[in-house]
């Protein structure tokens, strides 16, 4: 070998051992945080946590490997397109390709120490984050989990990477139903404002939205075989707006994006009373004593008619007329067809001008209705008074009285107490948005309440679960929503899906405070309460 040529290898060699001792050094020296899981600012609170306190690096090069079921792919292309949103990473999911370093693994098992089918395990160490569900659904809360876990910023402003606090989480709900319900009668939302709040809802672990979907003032939903409820009954709001309504095609868009986040959609037809605007369009359904319309008005009359105040209890259906019975099953065949879920909503609350006899014979009359359909009752606490099955569910709302009849009938019931979690009370007397009714309802009182003993003589296992309601008689914009339920919803979660030992007010405020920076990304106006020492 000649001089030349040995001392060009030499030289060459020695800038490649020179440049691994300086990728190595850098690797050395590149030092991750000690991290704390512990301490991150889960909503809502995990079952259990335990640090390992080192760190897991999220990278360009990182991916996501799946089991191989439809259901579990689909959970991981979400993960991805969340974790697009949020960092601008582009994961490869299932690509043969990836990467052994910075891989989230989202595997089916068939064993494991829960049994809650929302249940999920998460492991993450400095190379590999795993999660583990009996479900797709399971797996799709993890993500929730694994989304905020993902900072708002990147380890160092040289490098894309970004850290999640190794450890372990072992998670499941503590109730079964979780859910959230719109007003979208009192005034009219489109679809685009419920896609919001379907993703806010996801995000927190929320599983049921219910919609309010028909009132006095308004009719909001096409149902094909009674046209004029929506070309009648769909035509105004509170205040005298334009009002609006869903067509058939426009709520399985719902229904649809709904069960992509894994939420179940309750519709509810509110009746006997809370009927103006359905028996308006069908003068024929009226039950009332002063009846302006008859089947004769025209369109123009009945418009004119529509109601857009905001008193209660003056309107009910006639229960007396059978033409009103093949009327609810009509309406109730239509939703049930394009309507996944178990639940239909009967409301059946306030109905103050039906005779108690009347209203007893009208729930028994379309509980057999929702049956015939294969669909499972739930009404609000009154039809706790009348001759009901325990496999119906009551929604308390008011009457502590009605909620402890229902159970001692065996039935179920959602808590929705006016006085705690009414979305729609003001925070406090200067709320610019809200009633207050039932009270003032600041913050921290949406959260300091216990659902397993609020009512007394009800048990923890006659509670499927909670639910806040948003009753939209003052708020007319997505910004409105947000002004009422942001932050007192995402409270809501917490109490719905952590078991009691983890709630507490001081390190709640403490994550919630936290929740700022998904708030500004997704462009949620929420609430900016004194009471929470919001990061900026
Ligand atoms: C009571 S809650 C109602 C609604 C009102 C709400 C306003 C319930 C079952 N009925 O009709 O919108 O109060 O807070």
């Amino acid at each position: 070998m000649n001089k030349n040529r040995k001392n060009r290898i030499i030289k060459s060699l020695s800038v490649f051992l020179i440049g691994i001792v300086l990728c190595s050094c850098q690797d050395a020296v590149k030092n991750y945080p000690k991290t704390d899981l512990t301490a991150s600012h889960l909503i809502p609170k995990p079952l259990t946590i335990n640090a390992t306190n080192s760190s897991f690096v999220l990278t360009e090069n990182s991916s996501i490997q799946t089991s191989n079921i439809e259901e579990f792919k689909n959970v991981g292309f979400i993960l991805a397109e969340k974790i697009k949103d949020k960092t601008g990473l582009n994961l490869a999911v299932n690509t043969s390709e990836s990467t052994k370093k910075g891989v989230i693994s989202i595997n089916k098992v068939l064993d494991a120490s829960f049994s809650n089918q929302e249940g999920y395990e998460l492991i993450i160490s400095e190379d590999l984050i795993i999660v583990n569900a009996l479900t797709a659904e399971g797996a799709f809360r993890a993500v929730q989990t694994i989304r905020q876990l993902i900072p708002y910023t990147t380890f160092n402003s040289e490098e894309n990477e970004w850290i999640v606090a190794t450890g372990t989480i072992l998670d499941e709900p503590n109730f079964e139903y979780r859910g959230a319900m719109l007003d979208v009668s009192r005034h009219f939302f489109d679809i685009k404002v419920i896609k919001k709040y379907i993703d806010a809802i996801a995000y927190y672990k929320m599983n049921y939205l219910h919609l309010h979907l028909s009132d006095d003032q308004g009719w909001r939903i096409e149902i094909k075989s009674w046209p004029k409820l929506t070309e009648i009954g769909g035509n105004t709001q509170v205040g005298g707006g334009k009002g609006g309504f869903y067509t058939q095609n426009e709520y399985t868009e719902i229904v649809d994006y709904a069960a992509k986040n894994y939420i179940t959609i309750v519709p509810e037809i509110d009746m006997p009373g809370h009927t103006h605007a359905a028996y308006t369009a069908y003068p024929q359904l009226n039950g009332t004593k002063n009846k302006k319309l008859s089947s004769e008005s025209t369109t123009e009359e009945r418009i004119a008619n529509l109601y857009t105040g905001t008193e209660v209890g003056f309107s009910t259906f006639d229960t007396r007329n059978e033409e009103v019975y093949s009327f609810i099953d009509d309406v109730i065949g239509e939703i049930v067809q394009l309507t996944p879920g178990p639940y239909i909503h009967m409301g059946g609350d306030e109905s103050l001008s039906t005779e108690h006899k009347d209203y007893e014979y009208f729930v028994e009359r379309v509980e057999k209705i929702i049956h015939k359909h294969n669909k499972i009752l739930i009404g609000w606490d009154e039809v706790a008074t009348t001759n009901i099955e325990s496999s119906s569910v009551a929604q308390f709302w008011a009457s502590e009285e009605n909620a402890q009849k229902a159970s001692e009938k065996g039935m179920k019931v959602i808590l929705s107490p006016a006085k705690k979690i009414y979305l729609d009370m003001k925070y406090d007397s200067i709320s610019k948005l809200g009633l207050n009714w039932a009270a003032f309802v600041p913050v921290d009182s949406a959260y300091n309440w216990t659902p397993e003993t609020y009512v007394k003589g009800l048990s923890k296992d006659h509670i499927l679960g909670i639910e806040a309601p948003l009753w939209s008689e003052t708020i007319s914009t997505i910004e409105d929503i947000e002004y009422l339920a942001f932050p007192r919803l995402v409270g809501v979660s917490e109490l719905g899906w952590s078991v009691q030992q983890n709630r507490n007010w001081d390190n709640y405020k403490i994550r919630l405070a936290n929740q700022t920076p998904y708030f500004n990304k997704m462009n949620i106006k929420y609430y900016p309460s004194k009471l929470i020492d919001w990061v900026q």
